[in-house]
């Protein structure tokens, strides 16, 4: 098949490890329920329009619109919504592992609980119906079965995607709200919680706050990934380091010495091109550290961070890649495969993965 780069980077399987739930949902959704609470006289629809309908924003600005987000998806209902329709949307970017990250979140008025928030996010993905979503830890059997029937029998099959959920800590939480995220991941490692964030606005928070709840996690032995770095922040970078976390999420402001100790201890790095370049993190794909690390060999993965807020996709990001730094095809199918070294899930569920890939190399290799 002679694809050209932008339908080919589209139509490789691709692994997602860095999504924020409220971050991919679709202008259209947001719309939409920005005008039903217009209606309803909760927001006024004319002022927030043009703040849905983006553009270029600064990282501030990306949080006061979290703000404005998390004011439209507040009830449970709407939470399963958008959480189907994320699903559906990366599955349509031939995504076959989605790691969604999401801030299980508190609503009194709305009766919601950190634990019905999941409940609602959980039943989001039980309620896809267009393509097959594998999200309870499955065996090492069952994935296999399905890798082999669907790459060797050639039989058409609906696409699949495997989902696997990471719980955020919001940087504004205080320590008891974090050790409770902990706790409900712990409690929900049957339903696809693998492992936990730390997120939020980088201005805001201390690390002593979110450090007793990581090495709970840590304790627990669910796998962390930390946003790193995405302001200058000297101590909490080493403090990160330090705590040597499973992944790293951005790490655009390191200064020398942090740079050799990352490659040094290996972190795994997700990249969010994109992101970094529209909140001005970096001054542009080109001059983007993904080059530094990536002929450094330094293991990384590429993700989109917030693809509805940054309107962006997976396969845009591999596009840019590819575009930017001259990477053949060979090197873009190498680049996608590493991916499944970092996934937080299962060793059956990489066996699976890998599967995949092999299928890929021999059809668009
Ligand atoms: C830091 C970010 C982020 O959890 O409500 N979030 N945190 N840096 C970023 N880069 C731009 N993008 C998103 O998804 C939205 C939340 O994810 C975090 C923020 O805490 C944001 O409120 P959920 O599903």
């Amino acid at each position: 098949m002679d694809l050209g780069m932008r339908e080919w980077c589209h139509a490789i399987p691709k692994i997602e490890l860095h999504a924020h739930l409220n971050g991919s949902i679709r202008d259209s959704t947001l719309l939409e329920l920005a005008k039903g609470l217009g209606e309803k006289g909760v927001i006024v629809f004319e002022d927030v329009k043009h703040v849905i309908m983006k553009n270029g924003r600064s990282l501030p600005e990306c949080f006061q619109l979290f703000d404005l987000y998390h004011i439209l998806t507040t009830d449970h209902e709407t939470v399963t919504r958008i959480t189907k329709e994320v699903v559906e949307d990366f599955a349509a970017e031939n995504v076959v592992y989605l790691e969604l990250r999401t801030t299980p979140k508190k609503n009194e008025a709305k009766g919601m609980t950190k634990r019905s928030y999941m409940k609602a996010v959980i039943d989001g993905l039980r309620s896809v119906d267009t393509v097959d979503v594998a999200f309870i830890n499955s065996s090492r059997e069952n994935c296999l079965e399905s890798a082999v029937s669907s790459s060797t029998h050639g039989k058409i099959e609906r696409k699949r995607i495997f989902i696997r959920l990471l719980l955020s800590i919001d940087r504004r939480e205080t320590t008891e709200a974090a050790m409770e995220t902990i706790d409900l991941a712990r409690e929900m490692k049957d339903f696809g919680v693998v492992g936990i964030d730390l997120s939020g606005n980088p201005v805001i928070g201390q690390w002593e706050t979110f450090l007793p709840a990581l090495k709970h996690a840590k304790d627990l032995g669910l796998p962390i990934t930390i946003h790193c770095g995405e302001v200058p922040n000297r101590k909490e970078i080493q403090a990160m380091l330090d705590f040597f976390p499973q992944r790293m999420g951005h790490v655009c402001c390191l200064e020398d010495e942090e740079w050799r100790r990352l490659k040094s201890l290996k972190i795994p790095v997700e990249i969010c091109l994109t992101s970094n370049v529209r909140t001005e993190r970096v001054p542009s794909v080109e001059f983007h550290h993904f080059v530094d690390l990536y002929k450094a060999q330094h293991p990384l993965v590429l993700c989109t961070d917030d693809p509805g807020l940054f309107s962006t996709s997976l396969s845009n990001e591999y596009y840019l890649v590819a575009v930017t730094f001259g990477l053949n095809k060979g090197d873009m199918l190498q680049l996608a495969r590493k991916a499944i070294e970092h996934v937080f899930a299962d060793n059956g569920v990489k066996q699976y993965l890998t599967e995949i890939f092999e299928d890929a190399q021999r059809r668009l290799g």
